[in-house]
This record gives structure tokens, C-alpha cells and sequence, in this order.
């Protein structure tokens, strides 16, 4: 039995040299000091040897444990320890975090905005779902007026429905103070309008207005020439053509070159050179009336512009619809 232990102890230890993982270990441990491993079959034939034997045998089979006890800790701090360090690899280059970014139209409304602050305009806030005065009868647009036709609105009632422009927030704001004023109104706005490649039923604009004695319609033209400029380089030029608008007195919608040939000629101008972006004129006197400023005593501008197309003729998106998918190949790429 002597022999045995030694033995035991030889083919234990060449055993461990074979041991690869984590599993391996685990059947080597069991083989030898589990419930019904070698150690223990070996403290059972203890009790059939004879009593001289016992007491030297049994100290051997207990160093032979205390042996295999330290051998396999020893080991199983290995196994677990290599098995920890595996996890990490530390020559490996790093996983770069997926980083956001602004949606094409906040970026595009940042610019704007910053051009208008640059000017000394503070930005307006108001509600999107108004009602048909500050809508429509504020503005000069009574009840049955063609102009109602025009922007097909989305109704809540016969009295709320959602603004079809940001027109209602310079009403609000004139009320609340005194001239001058000077305010861009970005938001969201709403039309009933079937989805195409140019129509959205809710797209953005930025309004803005500007009230004080003394300005002129030349005030206006300057700043959408600059505005051109700062948004698309200096190279581009704004047409201002005669218009009507209920809330403005004169009116007129205005064009900028090209931004995709510079002004000479393709297939997104149809060969004309300049793309419509939208209209302005003076403010109606009837508009200052409501709003209770005296229009024998001020004069001002107003302004619209559709946000989405200026992102789309700047970034050359083709489709209106792209703005509101959420699709990742398509903002990943702003
Ligand atoms: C467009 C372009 C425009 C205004 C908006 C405005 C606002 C007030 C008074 C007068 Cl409070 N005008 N806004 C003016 C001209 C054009 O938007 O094509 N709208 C149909």
C-alpha cells in the first residue's frame, strides 16, 4: 500500500501536466479527492489493515491528502486566474463607442438661428396646437377667406387646429410688448398633405420679424441677401419677385441661385438658375391694428422660410420624408 501511495501521488501529478482547462481540472479534482475518489477508497481499506499498520499507513494517506489539497488550490488559483486574464486581450485595438450626432435639421436650424442672433434677433417659442385667431383672423385672414384653402389645415375643432405656420408666436409676442421687436419663431407647423418626396404633413420653418420706426423693405431685402450668403457662400444671389399675402402689404417671395450649379443652369432649377425658398413683405397695417401697436407709427418686416428645404438644398436630400424615418443609413451620414 506504501508503494500505492506513491504511486498515486507520481500519476496525480502527470495527470495535472495533462490538465488544459478549467473542466479538465474540475474531473481531476473529483477523480482524487471527491466523495467517492482515490483518497477516500483509500481511507476506507484503511480499516483492513492491521492495527500496527494503521497508524503509519493512516499518517501516509494524510500527508498524501494534505498533498493533493495544496496541489490542487495551487492549481485552481491557476486555472481560475488564466481564465480571468483571458477575458482581456490587451493587444487588441479598442472598440470605438458609437457617438451621436444632431439630426441634418437641428443642424441646419443651429446655423439659422445663429446667423439671426448674430443680428441681434432673440429667438420665440409658442404653442403648436393654437387657435383660429392667432392662426388665421390676427393675421388678416378672416373666416371664408381663400387663404384658408390654400393651407388645408388640420382641425381640432371649429376654434383650435394646428398651426400652419409659426405666424401665431409673433402675434403673441407683439402682444405682449412694446416695439421694437425683433424675433425669429422656429417650429414644427402642420398641413393636410398627402406624403411625397416634397410634401409633409408637419415640415419646420423659421418666421421672423422685425418692428421699430423707420424700417423699410430695404432692411428686409438686406438681411435675406446676407442670410443667402452666410447659409450657402457668397456666390449666392436673391431674387425678390412681387407677391400677396393676407398679413403683409407689399408681399414677395424670393429666390436663391442655384445652390447645385451656382446659378447656371441644371436639371434641380430646371435650367433657370434659381430655386424658390419663400416669401416676406411689410407687415399689413391691419396685422399692427390687431395686436394694438400703431401702424401710423411703426413699420416692419416679416419673413418666411421652410427649414427642411434649406437642409435638403444644402445637404442635396431629394426627399422630404427622409427627415422624419429615423433611419440610421440616412442620419449617419449628416
Ligand atoms: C410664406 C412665407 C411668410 C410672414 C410669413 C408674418 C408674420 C406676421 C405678420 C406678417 Cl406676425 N407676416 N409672416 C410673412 C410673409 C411670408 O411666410 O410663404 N407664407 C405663406
Amino acid at each position: 500500500m506504501e508503494k500505492n501511495i506513491e504511486q498515486i501521488k507520481q500519476e496525480f501529478l502527470s495527470e495535472l501536466q495533462e490538465v488544459k482547462n478549467q473542466q479538465e481540472f474540475e474531473a481531476l479534482r473529483v477523480k482524487y479527492l471527491g466523495r467517492k475518489g482515490i483518497l477516500q477508497d483509500l481511507f476506507k481499506r484503511l480499516g483492513a489493515a492491521s492495527p500496527e499498520e494503521r497508524p503509519r499507513l493512516g499518517k501516509q494517506i494524510n500527508e498524501l491528502k494534505v498533498f493533493l489539497t495544496e496541489k490542487v488550490n495551487e492549481a485552481k488559483a491557476r486555472f481560475s486566474a488564466r481564465k480571468k486574464t483571458a477575458r482581456i486581450d490587451l493587444t487588441l485595438p479598442g472598440r470605438k463607442p458609437p457617438v451621436g450626432r444632431k439630426h441634418p435639421l437641428t443642424q441646419t436650424l443651429d446655423d439659422m438661428k445663429r446667423f439671426f442672433l448674430s443680428l441681434g434677433f432673440t429667438v420665440a417659442d409658442g404653442p403648436e396646437v393654437e387657435t383660429d385667431y392667432y392662426n388665421f383672423e390676427a393675421l388678416n385672414i378672416p373666416k371664408n377667406h381663400p387663404a384658408r384653402d390654400m393651407q388645408d389645415t388640420l382641425y381640432i375643432t371649429e376654434e383650435i387646429l394646428l398651426r400652419t405656420h409659426t405666424s401665431p408666436v409673433q402675434i403673441r409676442t407683439m402682444q405682449a410688448q412694446q416695439p421694437p421687436v425683433r424675433i425669429i419663431a422656429p417650429g414644427r407647423v402642420y398641413r393636410r398633405d398627402t406624403p411625397d418626396a416634397s410634401h409633409s404633413p408637419f415640415f419646420h420653418q423659421v418666421e421672423g420679424l422685425c418692428v421699430d420706426k423707420g424700417i423699410s423693405f430695404g432692411d428686409l431685402k438686406a438681411v435675406i441677401e446676407e442670410f443667402a450668403k452666410y447659409m450657402f457662400g457668397a456666390d449666392i444671389h436673391v431674387r425678390f419677385r412681387p407677391s400677396f399675402f393676407p398679413f403683409t402689404e407689399p408681399s414677395l417671395e424670393y429666390d436663391f441661385n442655384c445652390v447645385f450649379c451656382r446659378g447656371k443652369g441644371c436639371k434641380v432649377c430646371k435650367y433657370t438658375g434659381w430655386v424658390e425658398i419663400s416669401g416676406a413683405g411689410m407687415v399689413d397695417p391691419n396685422v399692427f391694428t390687431a395686436v394694438g401697436y400703431d401702424p401710423e407709427v411703426y413699420t416692419g418686416y416679416a419673413f418666411g422660410m421652410g427649414v427642411d428645404r434649406i437642409a435638403m438644398l444644402r445637404y442635396g436630400i431629394d426627399d422630404i420624408r427622409l427627415f422624419f424615418e429615423n433611419d440610421l443609413r440616412f442620419l449617419s451620414q449628416f
